[in-house]
């Protein structure tokens, strides 16, 4: 028994989702079907990785930190960026979306949370790593962009976007009473393109090419979010809906520039990185 282990054993399904026992024979066959799965469909979805009291002390625990998020106002193209101003007007890409997040950042996440002590745990990095297929996966290196912890509120939505790092992997920690949905195109750019048709037809509402599915709070999502175009259709009802995104990097040590942790985080990160440069 270490600490590690007591963090998974404390939080997640094991039964159901026996991630501490890779290399036995129930554990290699769970392993093999999430990686098939993947590599068929772009998305690995494990509903009820998150046991019921793990599950409350998440929840509990989240509710206690999100006082202190920040309100932010997150405005970036599906692209991450500013306008680029060679795409002709009028085409979605040159589009900015905007939605409104409280939403905590990494150095707001104590270390001794089980949110955070869950990411940085080496067995589910290594999980997510080998059905990523990946031969080496690092907890992103960026201060601010790690973990987050990001409650949507009712009536709010999350735009349209990819991510900066291809592996992603959210925890719902509570879901919307109606709407909400994690809504994606899975796999639609790769490293040689995007499958430019595809985005536009989805772009122009046709949400028929989107893939979604039946999520509760609890379920533990991997995806390519870099690859993938993706948000969260509108809350509705009265809840917020809370997730923690673990964010993971094939580079270790790896960061992201300033102009894009002040672009999301806004003037609290902001002032951070003004008073570094000043001292
Ligand atoms: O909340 C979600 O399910 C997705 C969030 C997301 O895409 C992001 O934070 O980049
Ligand atoms: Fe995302």
């Amino acid at each position: 028994m270490n600490a590690q282990t007591d963090v998974l054993r404390a939080l997640v399904d094991l039964e159901r989702y026996p991630i501490l026992d890779l290399g036995d024979e129930r554990g290699r066959a769970f392993l093999r079907e999430c990686c098939d799965h993947m590599a068929a469909h772009g998305w690995c979805n494990l509903d009820g990785f998150i046991h019921s009291d793990g599950l409350r002390l998440l929840a509990d625990e989240a509710g206690g930190l999100l006082p202190d998020a920040q309100h932010l106002t997150i405005k970036r193209t599906i692209y991450g960026g500013t306008v680029d101003r060679s795409v002709p007007e009028g085409d979605p890409r040159r589009r900015e979306y905007t939605h409104h997040a409280l939403q905590l950042a990494d150095d707001q996440i104590p270390a001794q949370s089980l949110i955070q002590q869950l990411y940085r745990s080496d067995l589910l990095t290594d999980f997510v790593r080998r059905v990523q297929g990946k031969s080496e996966l690092y907890h992103y290196a960026d201060e601010f962009q790690a973990l987050n912890i990001v409650a949507l509120p009712p009536g709010g939505w999350h735009g349209w976007h990819y991510d900066y790092n291809e592996c992603t992997v959210t925890l719902l920690l509570q879901a919307a009473e109606k709407g909400g949905e994690f809504t994606f195109l899975p796999d639609v750019r790769s490293a040689e393109g995007e499958d430019s048709e595809r985005v536009d037809r989805f772009l122009a509402g046709d949400m028929s090419l989107a893939k979604t599915f039946s999520r509760s709070a609890g379920a533990l999502t991997l995806f390519r979010g870099e690859y993938s175009l993706h948000g969260v259709t509108k809350i509705e009802g009265d809840l917020p809906r809370i997730t923690a995104i673990f964010t993971y990097d094939e580079q270790p040590g790896r960061v992201a520039s300033d102009e894009i942790n002040v672009r999301i985080y806004g003037p609290r990160v902001e002032r951070i990185l003004a008073e570094r440069r000043a001292s």
